[in-house]
């Protein structure tokens, strides 16, 4: 038996939808080969989006691959054909869930400065209820998630390398997320796999 899959599968969400944690998708070997690849050979860019109608720099940088660009914020990005890193971390994450996949965003926070602000992923493309695999490499940053209405109920956690965090159901409706600025952290890369129409 090697260590993976040896926690069980929690919702963090108390009620709308459900983020489910999987602590250890990937072992820590693996985590730390991936990410190291994944910092040398993504086509990383630090790109400008609309925040209150002004182009803003994202504190962050990014990429898009797979079949289908990610759009938000006002910018639909240019999408890079899959590799076959980025395939064979799809297929675990497909094992793992049982969904289908057909694009995935990437996030590359160089240190604690680099972070994303309150949001939804709610695009039209995503569907009614989107499903939205969440992949954690590097550094461990906390990762909140507060009611989108109210903005009372909060839930925050520690995202570690390795693990899947999908999100499903009415999850992006009803709870909003974002990578808050740390003090002292290093590098992390963060993928979101997404299913686009
Ligand atoms: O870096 C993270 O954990 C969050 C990324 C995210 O919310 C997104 O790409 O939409
Ligand atoms: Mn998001």
């Amino acid at each position: 038996m090697n260590d993976l899959f040896s926690l069980p599968p929690t919702n963090i969400l108390p009620y709308g939808g459900a983020a489910i944690l999987f602590e250890k998708l990937f072992t820590q070997q693996e985590s730390e080969d991936i990410y190291n690849e994944l910092v040398a050979h993504i086509e990383w860019k630090q790109e400008p989006i609309k925040m209150f109608g002004k182009m803003v720099m994202q504190p962050r940088l990014t990429a898009c691959y797979g079949e289908k660009s990610v759009a938000y914020s006002g910018i639909t990005m240019k999408v890079y054909s899959w590799t076959k890193e980025l395939l064979a971390i799809k297929a675990r994450v497909e094992e793992q869930t049982d969904a289908r996949f057909n694009s995935v965003l990437l996030n590359y926070y160089r240190d604690g400065n680099d972070s994303m602000g309150w949001h939804r992923d709610n695009e039209r493309e995503l569907g009614q209820s989107p499903i939205i695999a969440s992949v954690s490499f590097g550094a461990t940053r906390k990762f909140q998630m507060r009611t989108y209405k109210d903005k009372r109920d909060l839930v925050s956690i520690g995202l570690t390398p390795g693990s899947l965090l999908l999100m499903q159901g009415e999850s992006q409706h009803v709870w909003e997320h974002c990578l808050p600025k740390t003090k002292h952290a290093g590098g992390r890369v963060n993928l979101t796999f997404r299913c686009i129409n």
